[in-house]
């Protein structure tokens, strides 16, 4: 996941077939269960692909765009409370380094043991965090949004998803990730009774709430795990996958920090073989793992034991690999009975596969057919299109309604797509 951001071209998202169709997201999913219902598509940071990340128009437009969850990285603010963005540093994410008022708190600080320099949210109160406005990470996404949104708390996204849910019609949940859960307790920041109380004070600290919290870490989903039964998820991170598909592991990406931490010895790796998957059932409900855990890829070139510019176009990406057959990780999970929520799915062509042809569509069918039970899609549009195209694939009744590429008035098809 470590491939550095380089120029790329965009595809558009792609066509349109159905507007968003209702979700339950109120059920606990495990299991043999969790296959018959249909995908999730959770807006990764919103819709970020399209907006700067974490702001409420960020998640706005996901769910406009049919996303059935939004997904909130949550940090601490200096005065304790919980803001949403991806990295404790909000120096690329927001307009902070610009503004005089703010000069005197750059700092160096040591995040899982990396040193880093910058403006950290836990050197601000939120009353300063108002003042930031977001702008977009991502080189080559839009830059034309930057400095107009600002940066939200966790109740106001959770107030978002309810106001929004009762607008469409639909249950829109919430995803939230404690972020860096060691170095926030080590601050004195802990997340995780924070994340909790804000649950509760909306009524969503349930096994039934339309809530799963995520986390790269261990031993804080074992604490949440004694403290509420809402559903939990174990990320599964890695460094990078070696010219011939073998996941690579380097810190501070190799294991969960808490690991790190406690001289706890192995690889994010681990807990997707199936003694690590029976462990990780033991307090959580499914894993987030990164994609190429599932559906890996090797080089189509060699050159000097790395890949080379197999296409031509003068880089070297993912469009220079090719895919290697599925992992049973997503069947092992099943049996092991936990959900399995793969992460990043992303439109940039140089970020596919070259199996997928340049159209991200393509690399939502192969993980769909292969069973995910939901996924992180930084465009929940194009997440969404090809969820309707794999429910008409897999369905013949539904198949019926689209002749000669019209749609059929009234066509009672796509059951299975709208009955959750
Ligand atoms: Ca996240
Ligand atoms: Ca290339």
């Amino acid at each position: 996941m470590r491939h550095a951001w380089k120029q790329g071209a965009l595809v558009g998202a792609a066509i349109a077939l159905l507007a968003a169709t209702p979700v339950q997201a109120d059920g606990p999913r495990h299991g043999a269960q969790a296959q018959q219902q249909r995908p999730l598509v959770i807006g990764h940071r919103g819709a970020a692909g399209h907006l700067p990340e974490h702001t409420l128009e960020s998640y706005a437009l996901a769910i406009e765009l049919g996303a059935d969850f939004i997904e909130p990285d949550l940090v601490a603010t200096k005065d304790g409370h919980l803001v949403a963005r991806h990295e404790p540093n909000m120096i690329a994410t927001t307009n902070v380094k610009d503004l005089p008022q703010f000069a005197d708190r750059r700092r160096t600080r040591v995040v899982d043991g990396i040193a880093e320099e910058g403006f950290f949210a836990s050197d601000f109160t939120l009353a300063e965090i108002r003042t930031l406005r977001a702008v977009q990470a991502v080189g080559e996404r839009d830059q034309g949004y930057n400095g107009r949104f600002s940066i939200p708390t966790f109740d106001e996204v959770i107030e978002l998803a309810r106001r929004k849910s009762a607008e469409e019609g639909r249950t829109i949940g919430v995803y939230p990730e404690t972020k860096h859960p060691t170095y926030h307790q080590q601050l004195g920041l802990a997340l995780e009774d924070r994340v909790l109380a804000v649950l509760s004070r909306h009524g969503w600290n349930h096994r039934n709430a339309p809530v799963f919290i995520q986390s790269f870490e261990t031993a804080n989903l074992k604490y949440l795990r004694q403290r509420t039964s809402v559903r939990l998820v174990q990320l599964v991170d890695a460094d990078d996958v070696g010219p011939d598909g073998r996941i690579t592991y380097a810190a501070p990406f190799d294991r969960p920090y808490d690991w790190a931490v406690a001289g706890r010895a192995g690889t994010f790796g681990d807990l997707v073989t199936p003694a690590g998957l029976a462990e990780v059932r033991t307090y959580a409900d499914g894993i987030g793992p990164w994609k190429p855990y599932l559906i890996s890829s090797t080089c189509i070139t060699l050159v000097a034991g790395k890949c080379a510019d197999a296409n031509g176009d003068g880089l070297v990406n993912e469009a220079d690999r090719k895919l290697l057959p599925p992992t049973a990780v997503v069947e092992n999970a099943h049996k092991a009975g936990l959900l399995v929520h793969p992460f990043t799915f992303r439109n940039e062509q140089r970020r596919l596969a070259s199996d997928f042809k340049g159209n991200p569509v393509n690399e939502y069918l192969a993980f769909y057919e292969l069973g995910v039970d939901g996924l992180f899609a930084d465009f929940p549009d194009t997440a969404v299109t090809a969820r309707a195209l794999w429910a008409l694939k897999r369905d013949p009744d539904a198949a019926k309604c689209l002749v000669q590429g019209r749609w059929q008035p009234g066509c009672k098809g796509l059951r299975w797509l709208n009955a959750n």
